[in-house]
C-alpha cells in the first residue's frame, strides 16, 4: 500500500508517526489529554481510579508504539517464532510492570506527583487480570516477560474470559465465591482487533469423497459456527524496545450460529443458540490440578486451539514457503494437555484442507509441537469421553483414532504380541464409555516432552510415561526447571531491596543476568550491610502487617517471625498439616509456665489461597484455619507468641506484598506430588528462608543455597509408596503428637467438632494418603529448628542474604533460554529503533 502513496503522503506519515516523547512535560500532557478527552472528565472531579485510567491510557500509548514497531519489523524479517499455547495467563496488574520494563517509572512518578496524585494510590486502583488458577498460569506470565526481555519472537495464545478466577470472601470462617467481572471498566491493557475474526465450527458430520486420483478424502461439515475475535495484550520486555503479544480469543455469535435451527426456520432457537456462543469464553474453570470433564471446557479448548492454529497457519502462508518449512518457522509449546487438540487440528488442516498426505502432515505436526507436563496427580489427567467428543468434533475423533492406530502398529512391530503394552500406551482407554487420554496424545504428537523440575521430570519417566520412554528412548523426555521473573518478583514487588542490590553490585545488570546475585555472598560479613538488609525485610513486614490489619482485622507484630503458606488449597499441598502443627504449637504454649513462655519465639502464621468451589475437603481446611485463628488470636495466655491469619482473596497483587515480607515460608507437599512449585523461588529470591519437603524445585533450591540455609524434613518421593502400603496393611499407629492435636479438635477446642469430622477422617489409619502422620514428627522438629535459628538474628541475616545470592538459577530467563535453544530452536531478534513506518 505504502508503495502506491505519493512521496508527500509518505513523508507526512513518517513525520506524524514519530514515537511519543518521554519527558515529564510530554507525559503530563498525555495524561491530561486522556483525562479531558478519552475519559471526558475534569481535574476537579478526579479520583484515584480516574487518575489510574488516565495514566494507564498514557502508558498504553507508549506500549502500543513499541508493540507496533516490534510486530512490524518481525513480519518483515519473518524469523522462526514460538507460540505458547496456554489456557491461563495470570498476569496480575500491568501498569507498574509496564512502566518499569519500559524504563519510565521514575518519570511517570514525578509527572503524577506534580499533577496532584500519588503513584502508589494510582497503582493500587488497578484490578488484577486474573485469567489463571495458580502456578501454571503465573508461569505462563513469567515466561512471556522473559521471552520479551530476551528479544525472542514469541506470541502467547489464550482465552479472554469475561470472568477470571472467582473472588474469595470469608463468611463465618467459610470460603464463599463471588464472580470476578474484571471487565466492568474498560481494560486499557488490551487492543481489540475486531478486524481479526475467525469462524470456528462444532458438531455436524464428516463427508467422505474420492478425489480425482481416487484417494479418499474427508471433509468436516459442522452444524454450528462461532466467531473468534482477537484481543491483543502487549508484553513489553525489560530494558529493550521489544514488545511481544498475547492474543486472547473472545467468542461471539456468527450471524447464523446454529445452521440446523436456522434452516429449519426455528428463529427463537437460533437466537438462543447465539447466546450460547458467547458462553464459550465466559468463565475460567476454577480447578487447579483437577479435571472436571465439562462439555463447555472441551468447547473452550477446541475454540481456542482452532482459532490460534488458523492464525498461525495464515501467517505462515503469507510467506509463500513450502509446507515442509513449517517446523522451521513455527514452534508450538503446549502448556499442559489443555491445548492438545491443536495437534489434531493441524493434522486436519494439512490433510483435509491443504491436501497433504497423512505421513507428510504427521511429520510436520510432530516437528512443530512440544509438550510440558505439570503434574502427576491422577485426578488432574485430562480424559474426554468418546461419545461427547464425537458429538462435538466428529472429524477430530476419526483423526485421533487414526493417529492411535498408526502409533500402535509401530509399537506392535517393535514389541510384538504384548497386549498389555498396547493397552497401556493406547491414546484410547477401554472404559465404559471409552476415554481419550490427552497426555498420551500430547506425547505421541510432540517431539519433546518436558517436566518442570528435575525430580518431577525423572518421576514422569518412571511413572506416567514409563512405557513411552521405553518405546521412544530417553532423548525425547527432558527437564526444564521452572523459573520466575526477577522483574516482577523482586524489582517491582520489593523496590527497596532491588535498590540495595543494585547499589551493592554496582549496576542493575543482575536484573537481566540473575546469576550476578552471587556477588551478594561476599557481603555476609559486612554488619552494616546486614543491618540494611534486615531493615528492608522489616519494612516489608510492616507493609504486610498493615494489609493483615485491613483484611483480617488482626494486629500482628512485625518483630515476630512471619511464617507464610500461600498457594491453592489442596490436600497434596498439606495446609492441613500446617494448621495441625499450629494447634500443636498452641497447646504447647498453653501448657508452659511463664518462665518457659519467655523463651518462646513469637510467630505469625499467615495462610492464603483459594479452594476449588467444589472441593469440599479443601474448603473445610479453610474453615479450620479460621476457627483456630478465632480461638488463638484472642487467648490472653498466648498473646503475641502466636497469631494465625487467613488473608482472603489471595492473588498476584497480594502475593507481591506477601513474598517480600516472609521470614519463613512453607512448601510442604507430600514428596513427589508438587511438580515444581514457583512461589518457593519467589520467597527465597526475596531473602526468605523456606521449610519444605524434598519435592519439586525444593530439591534444586537446596542444591543452590546449601543445607544450612533451608529447612528440609519428611519422607522422600521413593519412600511414599512403601509408607502408604505400610499404613494400609500393617496398621501403623498415628503419630502421638498428631493424636493429641486431633483429640483437641474432637473435644471442641475450635467450634463444633462435628464440622471437622470429614477432615479428620482423612487421617484415620490406613487412609492418610498424603502421609501427614508419617511426616508430622519431623515437621514439628523442623519448625523448632526454624525458631532456634531465627533467634540468632545475626546468623539469620547471613542466611537470608545467602538465599538471595544463590537464586540465579531460578530466573525464568534461564528457563526460557533453555526452551529456546533445546526445544524451539529460535533466535533472538532485537527491534531496531527506526520508527514503525
Ligand atoms: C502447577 C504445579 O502444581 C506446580 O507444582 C508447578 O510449579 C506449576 O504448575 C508450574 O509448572 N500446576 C497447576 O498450577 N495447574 C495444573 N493443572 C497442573 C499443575
Amino acid at each position: 500500500e505504502k508503495a502506491k502513496w505519493p512521496k508527500e503522503t509518505v513523508d507526512l506519515w513518517a513525520k506524524l508517526s514519530k514515537k511519543e516523547a518521554n519527558d515529564i512535560e510530554a507525559i503530563q500532557k498525555s495524561i491530561v489529554h486522556h483525562v479531558t478527552t478519552t475519559l471526558a472528565r475534569a481535574a476537579y472531579n478526579m479520583d484515584n481510579f480516574s487518575a489510574y485510567q488516565a495514566v494507564a491510557l498514557s502508558t498504553r500509548d507508549r506500549l502500543i508504539s513499541r508493540w507496533n514497531e516490534t510486530q512490524g519489523q518481525l513480519s518483515k524479517v519473518d524469523p522462526k517464532r514460538v507460540y505458547y499455547l496456554s489456557l491461563e495467563f495470570l498476569l496480575g496488574r500491568s501498569m507498574d510492570n509496564a512502566l518499569l520494563n519500559m524504563g519510565l517509572k521514575d518519570t511517570y512518578d514525578k509527572s503524577i506527583k506534580k499533577l496532584g496524585f500519588n503513584m502508589e494510590d494510582v497503582i493500587g486502583s488497578e484490578v488484577d487480570a486474573a485469567l489463571g488458577n495458580g502456578g501454571l498460569g503465573r508461569l505462563a506470565a513469567c515466561y512471556m516477560d522473559s521471552l520479551a526481555t530476551l528479544d525472542y519472537p514469541a506470541w502467547g495464545y489464550g482465552l479472554r474470559y469475561n470472568y477470571g478466577i472467582f473472588q474469595q470472601r470469608i463468611v463465618d470462617g467459610y470460603q464463599t465465591e463471588f464472580p470476578d467481572y474484571w471487565l466492568n471498566f474498560d481494560n486499557p491493557w488490551e487492543l481489540p482487533r475486531l478486524d481479526i475474526s475467525i469462524q470456528i465450527g462444532f458438531g455436524g458430520h464428516v463427508q467422505t469423497i474420492q478425489d480425482e486420483y481416487g484417494v479418499t478424502r474427508h471433509s468436516w461439515v459442522p452444524n454450528q459456527s462461532v466467531q473468534a475475535i482477537a484481543y491483543d495484550v502487549p508484553i513489553p520486555g525489560y530494558d529493550t524496545e521489544n514488545c511481544n503479544n498475547i492474543r486472547l480469543w473472545r467468542s461471539k455469535p456468527t450471524r447464523v450460529f446454529d445452521l440446523t435451527s436456522f434452516n429449519e426456520g426455528n428463529y427463537e432457537k437460533s437466537v438462543e443458540d447465539a447466546t450460547n456462543a458467547e458462553k464459550i469464553t465466559s468463565v475460567l474453570y476454577p480447578n487447579d490440578n483437577t479435571m472436571a470433564g465439562k462439555e463447555l471446557r472441551l468447547k473452550q479448548q477446541y475454540f481456542w486451539t482452532a482459532a490460534s492454529l488458523h492464525d498461525i497457519v495464515r501467517r505462515f502462508k503469507k510467506s509463500m514457503r513450502e509446507w515442509s518449512d513449517f517446523p522451521n518457522q513455527v514452534a508450538i509449546q503446549l502448556n499442559d494437555t489443555h491445548p492438545t487438540l491443536a495437534i489434531v487440528e493441524l493434522q486436519r488442516l494439512l490433510v483435509d484442507e491443504e491436501m497433504l498426505s497423512w505421513d507428510d502432515a504427521w511429520e510436520i505436526v510432530t516437528k512443530t509441537f512440544a509438550f510440558t507436563n505439570h503434574t502427576v496427580l491422577p485426578e488432574a489427567m485430562e480424559k474426554w469421553s468418546v461419545p461427547m467428543f464425537e458429538y462435538l468434533l466428529p472429524r477430530h475423533l476419526q483423526i485421533i483414532f487414526d493417529i492411535n492406530l498408526f502409533f500402535l502398529q509401530k509399537v506392535e512391530l517393535k514389541s510384538p504380541n504384548d497386549r498389555g503394552l498396547l493397552n497401556r500406551l493406547s491414546i484410547i482407554e477401554e472404559a465404559q464409555p471409552q476415554q481419550i487420554r490427552m497426555a498420551h496424545l500430547a506425547v505421541v504428537g510432540s517431539h519433546k516432552v518436558n517436566g518442570v523440575a528435575a525430580l518431577h521430570s525423572n518421576l514422569i519417566k518412571t511413572t506416567i510415561f514409563k512405557d513411552f520412554v521405553d518405546y521412544y528412548g530417553e532423548e525425547k523426555f527432558i527437564n526444564k526447571t521452572n523459573g520466575v521473573t526477577p522483574r516482577r518478583w523482586l524489582h517491582q514487588s520489593n523496590p527497596q531491596l532491588s535498590k540495595l542490590i543494585t547499589e551493592t553490585l554496582g549496576s542493575d545488570k543482575w536484573l537481566k543476568d540473575l546469576s550476578l546475585l552471587k556477588g551478594l555472598a561476599a557481603k555476609t560479613g559486612d554488619a552494616a550491610f546486614r543491618k540494611k538488609w534486615m531493615a528492608i525485610k522489616r519494612a516489608n513486614k510492616v507493609r504486610l502487617a498493615e494489609l493483615i490489619k485491613e483484611r483480617c482485622d488482626v494486629e500482628v507484630s512485625p518483630d515476630a517471625l512471619f511464617d507464610v503458606q500461600v498457594k491453592r488449597i489442596h490436600e497434596y499441598k498439606r495446609q492441613f498439616m500446617n494448621i495441625l502443627s499450629v494447634i500443636h504449637r498452641y497447646r504447647t504454649i498453653k501448657s508452659m509456665t511463664a518462665a518457659q513462655k519467655a523463651s518462646v519465639q513469637p510467630r505469625v502464621v499467615i495462610f492464603g489461597g483459594k479452594a476449588a468451589p467444589g472441593y469440599y475437603i479443601a474448603k473445610l481446611v479453610i474453615k479450620l484455619i479460621n476457627s483456630v485463628a478465632a480461638v488463638v488470636n484472642q487467648d490472653p495466655a498466648v498473646g503475641d507468641l502466636l497469631k494465625v491469619v487467613f488473608v482472603p482473596d489471595y492473588n498476584v497483587s497480594v502475593a507481591e506484598i506477601i513474598c517480600p515480607a516472609s521470614d519463613i515460608s512453607q512448601h510442604i507437599s507430600t514428596a513427589g506430588t508438587e511438580a515444581s512449585g514457583t512461589s518457593n523461588m519467589k520467597f527465597v529470591l526475596n531473602g526468605g528462608l523456606i521449610i519444605g519437603t524434598l519435592d519439586g524445585a525444593n530439591v534444586e533450591i537446596l542444591e543452590e543455597v546449601g543445607e544450612d540455609n533451608i529447612f528440609i524434613f519428611g519422607c522422600m518421593a521413593h519412600e511414599v509408596e512403601d509408607l502408604r502400603h505400610a499404613q494400609r496393611y500393617r496398621g501403623v499407629p498415628m503419630d502421638p503428637a498428631l493424636q493429641g492435636v486431633i483429640s483437641a479438635i474432637e473435644k471442641g477446642t475450635f467450634e463444633d467438632p462435628k464440622i471437622f469430622q470429614p477432615l479428620i477422617s482423612t487421617l484415620t489409619v490406613g487412609k492418610d494418603f498424603y502421609l501427614i502422620s508419617a511426616d508430622f514428627a519431623s515437621y514439628i522438629a523442623a519448625n523448632q529448628q526454624v525458631d532456634a535459628a531465627y533467634k540468632k538474628q545475626e546468623e539469620w541475616s547471613k542466611k537470608s542474604i545467602l538465599c538471595t545470592a544463590h537464586m540465579g538459577k531460578f530466573s525464568s530467563d534461564r528457563s526460557v533460554k533453555e526452551y529456546a535453544e533445546e526445544i524451539w530452536n529460535i533466535k533472538p531478534y532485537s527491534v531496531k529503533d527506526e520508527g514503525y513506518l
